[in-house]
This record gives structure tokens, sequence and C-alpha cells, in this order.
């Protein structure tokens, strides 16, 4: 059965890959399976019928048969353990891909969520100046963190996995910080994630949907 996920109607970030329906889309293609997308209205996204598959009333959500789940995190969980490609199949190397998971959402992306936050949400405070030194030091202590585990290691613990997909892709969040350039070796490491076939076939994907969405607008 074809699952179909849900994603922006017209991203935010203008097609470049950084909304979370870009994890699921890229673990779907690291495994060959191919999905329906259903694209949402930021209006249609706090009616009940989304609300319905989402509590929190956001993309992305994933519906197969009678199971629907929401939060980027699970949903690939969800395809890396019924799909090849993204868990190592010895069982200690897969509990660690999966602390990797764990990590990328729950230690590295909070403090780079926080620098959004200090950005676009209370970059008008009277006081947004002077944070704003200590939410990017958080942000550098995970990064010299991760970069020195990773060190001249292609991924974070043997072959590429679901926790090098989330990893990649929440460290991509802060690249128009310039931050991720004080890491040489995270530098790369994005790099490497963003050269795979599946996640260039999982950005097109996306951007060719706010294409269409701003030149259905222009006419
Ligand atoms: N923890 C959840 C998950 O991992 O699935 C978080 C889901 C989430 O934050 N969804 C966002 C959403 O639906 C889109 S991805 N927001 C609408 C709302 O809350 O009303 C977050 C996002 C938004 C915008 C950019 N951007 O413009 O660069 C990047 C990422």
């Amino acid at each position: 059965m074809t699952p179909t996920i849900t994603a922006f109607e017209q991203s935010p970030d203008r097609g470049k890959g950084l909304a979370r329906d870009m994890r699921v889309r890229w673990a779907l293609e690291e495994m060959g399976q191919p999905y329906d997308v259903r694209l949402v209205s930021f209006e249609a996204m706090k009616q009940p019928a989304h609300l319905a598959l989402h509590p929190f009333g956001q993309i992305p959500t994933y519906e197969e048969g009678d199971l629907t789940l929401f939060e980027s995190g699970a949903i690939v969980l969800h395809l890396a353990e019924r799909h090849a490609g993204l868990l190592p199949d010895d069982a200690n190397a897969r509990a660690r891909a999966v602390a990797w998971m764990f990590a990328a959402v729950n230690t590295v992306e909070p403090p780079i969520l926080d620098l959004v936050t200090a950005r676009i949400l209370e970059g008008d405070k009277p006081w947004a100046k002077e944070r704003m030194p200590l939410v990017m030091d958080r942000i550098r202590v995970r990064l010299k963190q991760l970069s020195d585990r990773l060190d001249d290691a292609d991924w974070l613990d043997g072959a590429f996995s679901a926790g090098d997909l989330m990893m990649v892709h929440a460290l991509l969040r802060l690249r128009p910080s310039g931050m991720l350039d004080e890491f040489p070796a995270l530098t790369a490491y994005v790099a490497r994630g963003e050269a795979r076939p599946a996640y260039k076939r999982a950005f097109d994907a996306q951007l060719a949907v706010f294409a269409a969405a701003t030149s259905s607008e222009e006419k």
C-alpha cells in the first residue's frame, strides 16, 4: 500500500528543504518506497480533519492503511524498521543508530531551534541582542561535541543510517547562520548527506511543490 504524507502547500522556507516532510521524503527515497503527498495550507492544518491526524496541527503526517503517525522521527523510525537501508542488522548497531536519531531531535536540534525562535519571534525584544551570544554558544557546544565524535568518519556510526539522516537534516537548519562553517567536519558531513541520490530526489520533489505554488500564484 502506498503511504501518504503531508507537506506544506507553500513552504515558508521557499523550497530549501528545511521543513520536516523532507526527512520522511528522504527516508522513503533511501528505501526506494513510493509515496503520495497531500499538500496542506497553514489554515487547513488547524482544522479538525488535520488535527485528527496530528494533535499539534503540523506537518508531516504519515498514513498507511489504518496506521496514522505524526512526528518526523517516529515516522522515519517506523519506515527504517520495516524496510532495509536505514538501520543496521546487528542489534547493538541498530540500537546505536536509534540513539543517534534521538540525539538529533532531542540534543542537537533544540538549541538550533532556539536560534530560530530568537531570530524570528524574539528579534524585536529589547533583550534580544544581549541574549543572542548565549543562544549561539549553546549551539557551538553541541557542534563541537558532535564534530569531535564524528572526527574524520563519513557517518556517525559505521554505515549511513536513519541517525545520520535525522542529524544531517537538523544541522541543515543552521546553514543560513554560517555557524556550520566553523566546523569543517560537520560541513563535509552535511554535504555528504546532501550528495546522496535519495536526498536529491527528495529535495527536488519538495522544491517542485514550492515552484508550482509560486508559479500558480503569479498567474
Ligand atoms: N517535532 C515535529 C516533527 O519532527 O515532526 C515538528 C513538526 C513541525 O515543526 N512542523 C512544522 C509545522 O507544521 C513544519 S517543519 N509548522 C506549522 C505550524 O506549527 O503551524 C518546521 C519548519 C518550518 C519552517 C521552516 N523554514 O521556513 O525554514 C523550517 C522548518
